[in-house]
């Protein structure tokens, strides 16, 4: 635990600091939620510690997050939209000026207004949520679409090259720093046998068959919030990957953390499956939602979400064999829980395929 009412003074707060408590369930930065008072009346803010070992440039990635919520915010005054100032995020300044401070140990920390009224979920009910935050997470990319300037920068350079990270995996597997190979010999053998899926969408991006968008690239459903009362896509947050990417990938990460029947700490994994009413709401929301789409695009949907979540399986087993350095684990074995966690979505993933296929060819056809 930070202090926090030292952070706060960091911060061009003007109100009151009261108390703060750790909060969210995010894997990566450490998220705080402070009580201030001003003029009588309770403002709540979201401080954060942004994760200096997974993000290695705080500035740039700042710079990043400035950019795309100053244009949002100027996209929705434009349209004189009435909550402009709660769909998407602002950064409070720091004392001098910049969007983020550093405390006396070097860390980085940034504060946005709590937004209030709204809910996160680790795992979603029903099918207005899945459509409410796949349509909210494609108009987010409908907004950064219009950004002028330079590229943004790759606060992770390479995130979602599966082929990469297959290689990731293979070096850590190799190098064993850990002494824990010879316990995950299975999964190593689960991921070759799929080993050439994983240059599928890179190639396809090479060629120039799908374009480089700016996009999100962590598309879980805790980094949407949706309205407590209508479940509107109100606000899309935790922007640190938001960056040169692939549709697709926004896509298939938002497949991988809302279809599965049993969420991403579940171990009791015999009854995993895939929610198919889900997966046709988050369709329906995501191509309402980001109108622009390729046929190629289109075309590799389904496959997307299992492909990304390969991709997160081989994640938390590499980070399981380099000593868990890079996930927040609770316990010993959570990563490699979390592996086959993922593993048994792919293989419910690949049961369904071709009717998510031919799911999605019906949506597709529906707009046509
Ligand atoms: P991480 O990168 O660790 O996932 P997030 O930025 O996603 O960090 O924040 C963690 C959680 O905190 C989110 O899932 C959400 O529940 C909550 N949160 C973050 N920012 C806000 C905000 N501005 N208003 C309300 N809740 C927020
Ligand atoms: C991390 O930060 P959070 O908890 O929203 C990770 C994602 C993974 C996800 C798996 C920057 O997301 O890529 O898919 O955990 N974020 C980063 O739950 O690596
Ligand atoms: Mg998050």
């Amino acid at each position: 635990m930070h202090d926090l009412r030292e952070i706060s003074r960091l911060f061009d707060m003007r109100a009151a600091f009261l108390h703060a408590s750790p909060y969210g369930s995010g894997h990566i930065n450490d998220t705080y939620c402070a009580e201030y008072q001003a003029a009588g009346i309770y403002i709540r803010y979201i401080h954060q510690r942004i994760n200096h070992h997974v993000f290695p440039h705080p500035e740039k990635l700042m710079e990043n997050i400035e950019r795309v919520t100053q244009h949002s915010l100027a996209c929705l005054l434009e349209k004189n939209h009435p909550e402009a100032y709660r769909r998407t995020l602002t950064c409070i300044p720091a004392l001098d000026g910049k969007s983020y401070a550093r405390d006396a140990a070097g860390n980085y920390w940034r504060t946005y207004p709590f937004i209030e009224r709204t809910r996160s979920y680790d795992t979603i009910d029903n099918t207005t949520q899945a459509y409410q935050a796949a349509y909210g997470f494609g108009n987010f990319q409908n907004l950064t679409s219009s950004l002028t300037g330079k590229r943004l920068h790759e606060t992770i350079p390479h995130f979602h090259n599966t082929e990469m990270r297959l290689m990731h995996l293979l070096d850590a597997y190799a190098a064993d720093t850990h002494s824990r190979a010879y316990e995950v010999a299975k999964e190593i053998d689960f991921v070759m046998q799929r080993a050439t899926e994983t240059t599928k969408i890179v190639n396809l991006l090479n060629s120039g068959s799908i374009p480089e968008r700016i996009t999100h690239n962590d598309t879980k459903l805790n980094n949407i919030l949706l309205d407590e009362i209508t479940a509107e896509g109100v606000c899309v947050i935790d922007l640190d990957t938001t960056m040169p990417g692939c549709s697709l990938y926004d896509f298939g990460d938002m497949v991988r953390n809302a279809v599965p029947l049993l969420g991403e700490n579940s171990s009791d994994l015999s009854t995993m499956d895939v929610r198919i009413d889900i997966f046709t709401a988050l369709l329906d929301g995501y191509l309402d939602g980001a109108q622009f789409l390729n046929s190629t695009e289109k075309e590799h949907l389904a496959f997307a979400g299992k492909l990304l979540t390969l991709e997160c399986g081989m994640r938390f087993l590499t980070d399981y064999l380099q000593g868990d350095r890079y996930f927040k684990i609770k316990s010993p074995q959570q990563n490699i829980l979390r592996c086959r966690n993922q593993f048994a979505l792919v293989q419910a993933l690949e049961r369904r395929m071709t009717e998510l296929e031919d799911i999605t060819m019906q949506r597709v056809q529906m707009r046509s």
